[in-house]
């Protein structure tokens, strides 16, 4: 078992990326943590803000930046990156900041990983696979071929490679975690559970794109950073794990839990314009990270962590209404 005592999480200010540093700082003790974000729209200190001083260090620059990355990574045993562009819509309407970060940035981190000699995790997305049919009963594995669909899954599937290619060529200690849909608190509101709760809760009727039988195969955020500190820690170097807990679902069902959950009629909201090359369905079995790493899924109730995510945007008003109005124009401009 490898036992980090020192980790940089690239993307540390995103959603999913603190929820990772909150969970190593609740769950291993002897673990210091350096974040390093870009504070893009995405990022946000608050995300991290309250965590003990000498457990977490901020440190603010782009994963780009090679200078920065050689004053950094020497003295940590491990980066683990999550800092993206993450959005599938954005990458639509301009792919450049994708290719730029996610490619040309896993690039620069792979180069430090390499010459300072560090293990190397890195986060990506089912999407890489491309979709399935609704009426496939297969799900996707660890074999299943790359196919990516949309700039923003291309560019995921490129630094997959770049991954592969360092790990085989220079042997960098690396491994790879695809993992499903994640949903939970902190989520950025031009996501598809927040935008719609966040709706509802100003006024507006939800927004569903196509016919809404696009199926998702949903997580709740706290098991994917167990996942992935299970991977860091005891999975083979040079693997790939795919992360999912089993919660495929239509997104017309999660549109009408929402609005059951929020109180109301299961029909108030508007079908809007289809985005480009929407992926139809994506389906995981995680049966590998389960079999060889014994990891399982604890919050594997939708409703009730549906629930909960309800209610921590009605109680965090403040964090996502700075940034709501602009989201949803930037939306309507698009015909969605
Ligand atoms: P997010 O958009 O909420 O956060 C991304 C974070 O990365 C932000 O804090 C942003 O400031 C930072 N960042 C962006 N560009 C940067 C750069 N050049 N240098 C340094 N920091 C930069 O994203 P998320 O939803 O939390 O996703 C995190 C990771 O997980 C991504 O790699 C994503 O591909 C992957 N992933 C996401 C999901 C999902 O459902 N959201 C599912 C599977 C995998
Ligand atoms: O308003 C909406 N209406 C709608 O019907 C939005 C924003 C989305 N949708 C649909 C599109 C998708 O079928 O809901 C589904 C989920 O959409 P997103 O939240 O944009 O997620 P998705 O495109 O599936 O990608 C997500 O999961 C995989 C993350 O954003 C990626 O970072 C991750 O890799």
């Amino acid at each position: 078992e490898f036992s980090p005592k020192n980790i940089i999480v690239t993307g540390g200010c995103g959603f999913i990326g603190s929820n990772f540093v909150r969970w190593v700082v609740e769950h291993e003790p002897g673990v210091h943590v350096t974040v390093l974000d870009a504070l893009t729209y995405a990022g946000r200190l608050e995300n991290i803000a309250g965590l003990p001083g000498d457990r977490v260090e901020f440190v603010h620059g782009d994963i780009g930046d090679a200078d920065l990355l050689d004053r950094i990574v020497p003295g940590h045993d491990a980066i683990v990156h999550y800092a993206a562009e993450s959005h599938n819509d954005n990458s639509i309407a301009d792919p450049e900041p994708f290719v730029r970060t996610n490619v040309v940035g896993t690039y620069r981190l792979l180069e430090a990983a390499r010459r300072y000699g560090v293990r190397y995790h890195h986060v990506s997305t089912d999407e890489v696979y491309g979709d399935l049919a609704l009426d496939d009963p297969a799900r996707f594995t660890e074999e299943t071929p790359y196919h990516p669909s949309s700039p923003y899954s291309s560019t995921k599937a490129s630094s997959d490679m770049l991954v592969r290619a360092w790990h085989r060529t220079y042997g960098v200690r690396a491994t790879i975690s695809n993992c499903s849909n994640n949903y939970g608190p902190y989520q950025h509101v031009e996501k598809f559970i927040p935008r719609q709760i966040t709706n509802i809760l100003t006024g507006v009727r939800p927004k569903l794109y196509g016919d809404g039988l696009n199926v998702r195969d949903w997580i709740n955020t706290e098991d994917h950073s167990s996942a992935v500190w299970t991977i860091l820690t005891r999975g083979g170097i040079g693997e790939t794990y795919l992360i999912g807990a089993d919660g495929e679902r239509d997104n017309i069902t999660v549109l009408r839990d929402i609005l059951r959950v929020m109180g109301r009629p299961e029909d108030a909201f508007d079908h809007v314009r289809d985005r480009p090359g929407h992926d139809r369905r994506y389906a995981i079995d995680s049966s590998k990270l389960r079999r060889e790493l014994g990891w399982a899924p604890a919050h594997t109730d939708f409703e009730s962590g549906l629930r909960s995510t309800v209610e921590w945007y009605e109680a965090n008003r403040a964090w996502w209404e700075p940034v709501k109005a602009a989201t949803e124009e930037r939306y309507r401009r698009q015909g969605q």
